[in-house]
């Protein structure tokens, strides 16, 4: 789970298939596409992505395959994060509820299975599934072999860091979440409030209208699926790069929209 910085990366918070937005982000980041459909930077840079590229959004196979050819190719990372291990369990015939956007991708496959059989869908299913499930819960990203940021999709202890187990991982894809409220959504404790440790943690899937910073602590989830916007964290550089949403994708507003859409 270590990742030498090497020529720098681009950390991108939740796309929740908002694959346009994303396709914007990388040519306003420099990458450009050569001819196997790949996004290579000129300086050498990769892309890391904090989870939650797919559901609630138009595009979550567009986007997971994205990641797919480009986690392959070496050219990009993703972690773990709780939609996509729902999918990833649904991808693997488990029970689950399709719920919060995730049924949105069931409707996307039966499309693709449309168009393409069922064969092929099949075999993409398969690959995302593997993809899905061998992705880490956190990745910890070095200079010089010593440990800077830590990048988790709903946050991490600082003992749980460079460490994984069940408890673990479903604290990088929930967060510190204290069973629900009377409506039942996730009562989360700010974990963040807490953490007193050494390197920086980025972190996304609390959509706040603007990147939070707290402690050494940095959200970037802005909601691009609500409206908002994508965010993308450049390191070494420590640059926040914005791409406005196009519209807002989840038929949430005012109240129940969390960045107050
Ligand atoms: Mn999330």
């Amino acid at each position: 789970m270590r990742i030498e910085l090497g020529y720098g990366l681009d950390i991108i918070g939740d796309i929740h298939a908002c694959y346009e937005e994303f396709m914007a982000m990388l040519e306003k980041l420099g990458y450009q596409e050569n001819e196997n459909g790949l996004y290579i930077h000129p300086e050498g840079r990769k892309i890391l992505s904090l989870g939650d590229v797919m559901s609630r959004g138009p595009q979550s196979i567009d986007s997971m395959l994205f990641f797919l050819k480009h986690v392959d190719n070496g050219l990009a990372y993703m972690i773990d994060s709780n939609h996509g291990w729902k999918i990833a369990r649904w991808l693997d015939g488990r029970k689950v509820q399709l719920r919060h956007g995730d049924e949105n991708v069931e409707e996307e496959f039966s499309n693709f299975e449309r168009k393409y059989g069922g064969k092929e869908t099949a075999v993409l299913k398969s690959k995302l599934r593997k993809l899905l499930m061998e992705v880490p819960s956190h990745y910890i990203i070095t200079e010089e072999g010593k440990d800077k940021v830590v990048c988790a999709h709903a946050g991490i202890k600082e003992e749980f860091i460079g460490r994984e187990n069940s408890k673990i991982k479903d604290f990088c894809r929930y967060g510190d979440v204290a069973g629900v409220d009377e409506k039942g959504k996730p009562i989360r404790r700010d974990w963040f409030k807490e953490y007193k440790g050494q390197q920086l943690i980025v972190w996304g899937h609390d959509p706040k209208p603007e990147p939070m910073i707290v402690n050494n602590t940095i959200n970037i989830d802005q909601g691009a699926v609500f409206g908002g916007k994508l965010t993308c964290y450049r390191y070494p550089e420590k640059q926040f790069v914005f791409v406005d949403a196009r519209k807002n994708y989840s038929g949430k507003i005012g109240a129940d929209n969390p960045i107050g859409k």
